[in-house]
């Protein structure tokens, strides 16, 4: 396979204007068939290798599979990261000289199941400050809001709240209690300009990191719904980690209050780092022991909250 980096086609002006006011776009068509087989190849790999981490936050007998950084284990998914047209987008939107590459996540929902993904700001979850941030969703089969299709509110990442990052695996630990309630939603879905696309292969959803989204289960009786999401940053993204948010288990050089660096983030635009590129040839996976560490925390977190929060709080409607 020959990789070309730049997109078949740019994002034009009317496409930018509208991720800016309403905090996700849908972009049909937007990559071809030699792409999408090969991330499906990475996602149908790692589905079959799936990571501690991703075993742990999977409620795989449920139907419910989640996994992240894919790439750091399987090759195809590294090489669309490095060589696909993705990059180039998230640059455009972001307006960033600068382009690396946060981490990647993929969500799979069998046929039938009953995990709705909660509403949430993904900025809430995150160890980085910083406004040029952008997610990509690429689902790999066809997707329907009752097969588990996302829906965003319009506007939402113009809001001045930062709602509690509620995940459907409900890690405790990351639920930072000082952090605004999510408005039920779906309980009032008149108040909210609700945005969601019937999507086919090929598709991608482009979004902003504080655009509140979420989705129902899938319902549909005989599909799959498998998508991989890749998170990149721009220049003004800072590294500020703390005991509230995702912990990052890959090696990287980021320092408290400064830009991201180093192979867990590696640079792709305006080209990569060669020694982040000489690293990421090296498998690397969490470490059993930084995993208990987060076990650990998880359980301790998921106890004081149970005492501290009322549960209706964090209950939302998805039926
Ligand atoms: O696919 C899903 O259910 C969740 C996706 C999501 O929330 C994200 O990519 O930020």
């Amino acid at each position: 396979m020959s990789y070309s980096v730049v997109p078949v086609r740019p994002l034009t002006e009317d496409e930018i204007s509208r991720y800016d006011s309403d905090g996700v776009i849908m972009v049909k068509g937007a990559i071809d068939a030699n792409w999408l087989h090969l991330i499906e190849a990475g996602l149908e790999k790692a589905r079959l290798e799936m990571s501690l981490l991703g075993k742990f936050m999977s409620r795989k007998t449920q139907g419910y599979q989640m996994d992240t950084f894919l790439w750091k284990r399987v090759d195809e998914i590294r090489d669309a990261i490095y060589y696909g047209p993705f990059a180039h987008w998230a640059q455009q939107l972001m307006g960033a000289k600068e382009v690396r590459f946060f981490y990647d996540q993929m969500f799979v929902k069998e046929p039938g199941t009953d995990a709705p993904t909660p509403w949430h700001q993904d900025l809430s979850f995150w160890p980085i400050r910083g406004e040029q941030i952008t997610s990509f969703w690429i689902p790999l089969d066809p997707v329907t809001r009752e097969s588990s299709g996302l829906m965003y509110v319009k506007g939402s990442h113009k809001w001045t709240q930062r709602f509690k990052a509620i995940s459907p695996d409900y890690v405790a630990a990351i639920i930072d209690e000082k952090m605004d309630d999510i408005p039920d939603i779906n309980a009032n879905p008149e108040k909210y300009d609700l945005l969601d696309w019937v999507m086919n292969p090929g598709d991608i959803l482009m979004f902003h990191p504080l655009t509140l989204h979420g989705s129902y289960g899938n319902n549909h009786r005989t599909r799959r719904r498998r998508a991989l999401a890749l998170r990149w940053t721009g220049d003004d993204v800072i590294w500020e980690p703390s005991s509230k948010r995702m912990p990052i288990f890959y090696q990287h050089t980021s320092i408290v209050g400064k830009g991201l660096s180093g192979a867990a983030f590696p640079r792709i635009l305006p080209e990569p780092i060669a020694l982040e590129r000489n690293i990421r040839r090296f498998t690397e996976t969490p470490s059993k022991m930084q995993l208990l560490v987060s076990g650990i925390n998880n359980i301790t977190a998921a106890v004081r909250l149970k005492f501290k929060l009322r549960p209706p709080q964090l209950r939302q409607t998805w039926k």
